[in-house]
């Protein structure tokens, strides 16, 4: 290995880059959005994608029901090709949201055209390739071709289209009071970025500790979640995401010297989610918090919570590719996996 992890490491740092692009394009379609929401009456909004894409799929619902009061929910593009039943309701117009960074991945394709070819509704879709199939799948298409990487772990891809999505959620439930706000992101991610480093490498360079948790509630369950599938593809370490009260029911039962349990903490349940965080340090975890404020890595964006969550990935990125660096891995080249997933699905 010439140079192990290169390309991740530039694509992480360089990721404001392709947020700041991402913004741009999505408040380019306002008018486009804002013709899809509000939906029609009982309508269901169900975000789709797989590995890291599904994992964006369940942020982005949890925020867009959040921010529309619009039931919305994250599938794995898989089952709903598999399982559509399970999924759909009948009777019932969706909307239906396919992620993918390359915009060929097998599954994803083959539930939209299973969508399209059962006349459910209509099709948006977040990507960062405007040419690949995908993107001519979409009523409505988002494609932020900056955030483009070489590297077959998602880091500033799956920032860029998160970005994207936060934006159409806001742009959706005509919150100007978020829109504006959030172009603020892209210096506050590379200040943030610059301040990372020392707390990625203390932790990611440490390899003693043997197993990582990350805990996110709410909107930020699928970026912990995604930060744990960075740890996975990265660094083969054993990692699992939960939600913060979750973890007391059984899994804290792990928590050793040498696990770390990682709270992608909010400000308005900092109660219950640091008291878990306090409990396992009493436990005898290594705890680390991140959050706005009075965290191991603050933010101090004075942003809004429900556009500033695109914050907590690139600390934990950083600290994925350390160990990985550590481990004499090739974050550029995890093990087993090539960057798009293609099967004879039809
Ligand atoms: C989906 C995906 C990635 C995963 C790996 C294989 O790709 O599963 O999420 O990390 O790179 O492909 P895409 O549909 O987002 O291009």
């Amino acid at each position: 290995m010439a140079n192990p992890g290169a390309h991740t490491y530039e694509e992480i740092l360089s990721q404001p880059k392709a947020w700041e692009q991402a913004l741009e394009l999505t408040h380019s379609k306002r008018e486009a959005v804002q013709r899809f929401f509000p939906p029609q009456p009982h309508s269901r909004l169900i975000f789709c994608g797989c590995g890291s894409s599904y994992y964006l799929s369940l942020a982005l619902a949890a925020l867009f029901q959040k921010l529309t009061a619009q039931s919305a929910r994250a599938v794995p593009a898989g089952e709903l090709f598999l399982y559509p039943a399970s999924a759909y309701e009948a009777k019932t117009v969706h909307i239906l949201v396919a992620i993918s960074r390359s915009g060929t991945t097998s599954e994803t394709i083959a539930a939209v055209k299973r969508f399209r070819e059962a006349g459910r509704g209509s099709v948006i879709v977040i990507t960062n390739d405007l040419e690949a199939p995908l993107a001519k799948m979409g009523d409505l298409v988002i494609a932020i071709p900056a955030g483009q990487e070489e590297s077959v772990a998602q880091t500033r891809s799956f920032a860029s289209m998160y970005v994207a999505g936060v934006a159409m959620a806001a742009l959706a439930a005509r919150r100007e009071d978020l829109i504006g706000p959030m172009r603020s992101l892209p210096g506050l991610g590379t200040r943030l970025l610059d301040k990372s480093h020392t707390l990625a490498r203390r932790m990611g360079e440490n390899l003693d500790l043997d197993r990582f948790y990350f805990l996110g509630s709410g909107p930020r369950y699928g970026l912990a979640c995604e930060a744990n599938l960075k740890m996975k593809e990265m660094t083969l370490t054993h990692s699992e995401p939960f939600h913060f009260l979750e973890f007391r029911h059984g899994p804290m039962s792990m928590v050793t010297p040498s696990a770390v349990v990682i709270g992608m903490r909010s400000e308005t349940q900092r109660g219950y989610e640091q008291a878990v965080l306090e409990d396992m340090r009493s436990l005898g975890g290594q705890v680390v918090s991140l959050g706005e404020s009075d965290a191991d890595l603050v933010f101090h964006s004075g942003l809004p919570e429900p556009v500033r969550n695109v914050l907590y990935l690139p600390p934990l990125q950083l600290m994925a590719f350390y160990r990985s660096i550590a481990k004499g891995l090739d974050p550029d080249r995890p093990h087993n996996l090539s960057a798009v997933v293609e099967l004879d699905l039809m």
